[in-house]
């Protein structure tokens, strides 16, 4: 697509109605700068989600200077929080949008930061469009839930494959009992293995050269075993029928939820963790961190007590992953308290604003971030 404008796009004929295409040049490479100068001195990477806002807002985006500046200190690799799902992408079956996306992959892009893709797939049905829910597969549902599948990952694959160096195929299939979520377009194809399995191929052909990933809410926390062990069954049963997926995404929402102690909570979660990790790179699989975050809501209002808490727990977590040499890409889901999503979603009992990730709503660094370099200093080599 390089050269090719959005106009000479549509007048090229496709069948499908693809905005938000303009020429791309080659990514560059981000100088090392921040956290990811630490990570790229062991062989790692840590970047962000980041979010589309008009010019200005104040928002996690890049239209925001002052998350700008967050974003070009310390990362090296990028994600869409929301502006590459289904829900923005795809208002109707027939057409693409593509404006958001396309503009913040300018940004990356022109910043030499590296984008991944998030998601093609997500497959909860309270997260897919209305229209693919409501869907009338027709004569021949499993011919038809391929088209429509297919449709969307070899869109995205033809046009983004050269700039996404790694996608979510799948995201949130595994259901808290361990089993695979069912949907309408699962059912159209007959089962969702079958419609796992033809996502991961599609991707492949659509973007030979990124990484492959299934994604999902993996985390050390506690009572997620059957959780746990239906994400196993899935990614052992790729293995043996060659589904060509490359890499687990931990999304690493961690959290203190309880009055324990943090000392007690990771000699409580790390066995049955890093048993886990062993497992899934023992199938050879690759490993990143797609979402970190930490959820303080069991946590005392005092800012300082808090602050070190949550650093202390993120440091545990972060060492024990990071001894994954499998692991390289570390993402946390925002480079400021201000505007994580958690603050809508999970508010503390005692209202006061939470404080999940790196830079506090004055853009000051906190604990967490002094957590992060020095999870990098201490992480081996790969
Ligand atoms: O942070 C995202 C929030 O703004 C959206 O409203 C929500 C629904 O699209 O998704 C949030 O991001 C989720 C991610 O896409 C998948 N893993 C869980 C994340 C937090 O819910």
């Amino acid at each position: 697509m390089t050269g090719m404008t959005r106009r000479e796009m549509l007048a090229a004929g496709t069948a499908l109605a693809v905005n938000g295409l303009a020429g791309k040049a080659a990514a560059q490479t981000a100088p090392a700068t921040g956290l990811n100068a630490l990570a790229a001195a062991k062989g790692m990477r840590f970047g962000s989600c980041f979010a589309w806002a008009p010019a200005g807002a104040d928002r996690g985006s890049f239209a925001n200077p002052a998350y700008a500046a967050l974003l070009e200190r310390d990362c090296g690799v990028l994600v869409p929080e929301n502006e590459f799902k289904w829900q923005a992408l795809r208002p109707d079956a027939t057409t693409f949008n593509f404006d958001r996306f396309s503009d913040m992959l300018d940004y990356a892009e022109a910043k030499g930061m590296a984008m991944r893709g998030h998601t093609l797939f997500w497959h909860k049905t309270e997260r897919m469009p209305r229209w693919l829910n409501d869907y009338d597969f027709g004569a021949d549902p499993p011919k038809s839930a391929r088209t429509v599948l297919g449709q969307h990952i070899r869109t995205a694959g033809k046009y983004f494959g050269d700039h996404i160096y790694s996608f979510d195929v799948v995201n949130e299939t595994v259901s808290e009992q361990g089993a695979l979520r069912e949907s309408a377009l699962s059912r159209a194809f007959g089962g969702t293995e079958a419609m796992l399995d033809f996502a991961f191929h599609t991707a492949r052909t659509a973007a030979p050269k990124s990484q492959l990933v299934y994604n999902d809410y993996m985390s050390w926390e506690p009572g997620n075993d059957a959780f746990r062990t239906g994400v196993l069954r899935m990614l052992e049963g790729f293995k043996k029928r060659g589904v060509p997926c490359d890499a687990l995404g931990l999304q690493s929402h961690i959290g203190i939820r309880s009055n324990d102690s943090v000392k007690s909570l990771v000699a409580g979660q790390e066995r049955a963790w890093r048993g886990f990790l062993d497992e899934v790179t023992g199938m050879g699989y690759q490993l990143l961190i797609t979402e970190f975050d930490v959820n303080d809501r069991g946590l005392p209002a005092d800012i300082e007590k808090r602050d070190r808490a949550v650093a202390d727990y993120a440091k545990a977590y972060l060492d024990i992953c990071f001894s994954y040499t499998q692991l390289k890409d570390v993402l946390a889901w925002g480079m400021c308290d201000k505007y994580s999503w958690l603050q809508g979603f999970s508010p503390r009992g005692d209202k006061q604003p939470m404080r999940p990730v790196l830079y506090d709503a004055g853009f000051k660094p906190k604990p967490l971030y002094a957590a992060f370099e020095n999870a990098f200093k201490a992480a081996p080599g790969r």
